[in-house]
């Protein structure tokens, strides 16, 4: 088998995606995602310019291969643009194999290691007692484990909480929007959330809550220390993760659970992390890390040292990304937990998915390959629209971390 094309698909049904589709000589195809949130057109132009002249001819069997000719061959090491662009052709390669030999990709990379996969859902809400409203809204729904989000007093909006009742997006079109942060409202705040959560709801639910990397770590410790008593399934992004060894101060003065990774790129992000064992969960997802090829030696070493997987799953991830990390969560067997924020309903005309909620999980079929599709007729009636991520600044100005 040859690889005798490959494409480009660049849309926008409600938000902006970038998918790589390989071609190959036996009409066999295999999507990958390739989104890169409020920098897709520099991932289109890496993958166009740089690796795509690379692909035609090759033998897309030959995936460690093909994953170490783009990675090393480039001289030019990690970083989320290159990584977005690997991590795009390795899904690909990995949804042609599945197809070619007709069976699903999780039973490529070891079979099944559990029969459903546990996710998380988002609630969030203008002040606690929204919030409150919203977790009960989706114990409602049956999900077991639900990330809280709340808007601060004194902040006019928050990292995670959405205005006017809309689904949370943060990619806005225009030029990047402007917020106001304020660490120490923040820190007084949280903790009263989680408590009011546990008098309201009971210990049996699980309660995460993502710090979006803005606490520094004596700030993250106290939150976490503060939280201990309120048993959150993780503390996600407490400290942005630059520099790893800043999580031993956090990891000292707390057992509250540490999650990490969504903005990691390869596994020399996490090497003190997981040596460590500095955090509990692994966020890196398959879209920006690499692809299933590195994930399943970062999750190999990770095992090693008692660290569990919990993959990013925002909607600025496709549903290709999706179903590549319900392949990974079925097979891997310390996977945790998955995030899950339901696509607005204009991305399934354009992806066409395999996989569905119930009662808390996902449960993914087993069409051949990653088993889900694109209508590239649809695609094209959403053209893409530059967007990018907001930015913060503290109360005097300065810039911070969003
Ligand atoms: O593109 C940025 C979002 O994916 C990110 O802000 C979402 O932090 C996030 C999460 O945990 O889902
Ligand atoms: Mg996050």
């Amino acid at each position: 088998m040859k690889i005798t094309e490959v494409k480009l698909i660049l849309c926008s049904p409600s938000r902006n995606f970038l998918t790589l589709k390989i071609i190959t000589d036996q009409g066999v195809y295999g999507l990958g995602d390739a989104t890169l949130n409020g920098r897709e057109k520099a991932v289109a132009t890496y993958l166009e310019e740089y690796c795509i002249p690379c692909l035609i001819g090759k033998d897309p069997f030959q995936i460690e291969d093909i994953w170490h000719y783009f990675y090393v061959g480039a001289y030019w090491r990690r970083g989320p643009v290159k990584m977005t662009a690997i991590s795009a052709i390795d899904m690909a390669l990995w949804d042609i194999k599945g197809k070619a030999l007709n069976i699903p990709v999780y039973n490529l990379i070891g079979g099944k290691s559990r029969q459903k996969i546990l996710v998380y859902a988002h609630a969030e809400g203008k002040d606690i007692e929204e919030t409150v409203d919203r977790v009960g809204a989706k114990i409602d729904q049956g999900f077991l484990a639900i990330r809280a989000q709340s808007g601060i007093p004194g902040l006019e909006d928050t990292y995670g909480v959405s205005r006017n009742n809309a689904p949370y997006e943060p990619a806005v079109r225009g030029n990047p929007k402007e917020s106001i942060w304020d660490t120490d409202k923040y820190l007084n705040h949280i903790p009263r959330l989680f408590k009011r959560l546990r008098e309201v709801y009971g210990d049996d639910i699980h309660l995460l809550h993502d710090a979006h990397h803005r606490c520094t770590p004596v700030e993250a410790a106290r939150l976490a220390r503060e939280l201990e008593s309120c048993h959150l399934f993780w503390l996600e992004d407490a400290v942005r993760g630059e520099l790893q060894e800043g999580y031993r101060l956090i990891r000292s003065h707390s057992t509250t659970p540490l999650a990490i990774g969504e903005v990691f790129n390869t596994i020399y992000d996490l090497t003190t992390f997981i040596t460590e064992q500095l955090i509990d969960y692994i966020r890196m997802p398959i879209v920006h890390g690499g692809g299933l090829t590195h994930l399943l030696k970062v999750a190999a070493m990770a095992s090693v040292y008692h660290i569990r997987t919990g993959f990013h799953g925002a909607t600025d991830l496709s549903p290709v990304n999706l179903a590549a990390s319900l392949h990974f969560d079925l097979a891997v067997n310390n996977f945790g937990i998955q995030e899950y924020m339901p696509h607005q309903p204009l991305v399934h005309e354009v992806f066409k998915i395999n996989y569905e909620y119930r009662d808390g999980h996902l449960h993914i079929d087993d069409t051949p390959g990653l088993g889900v599709d694109i209508d590239e007729e649809v695609a094209k009636k959403h053209p893409y629209q530059r967007a990018y991520l907001p930015m913060n600044r503290k109360m005097d100005g300065t810039v911070f971390h969003w």
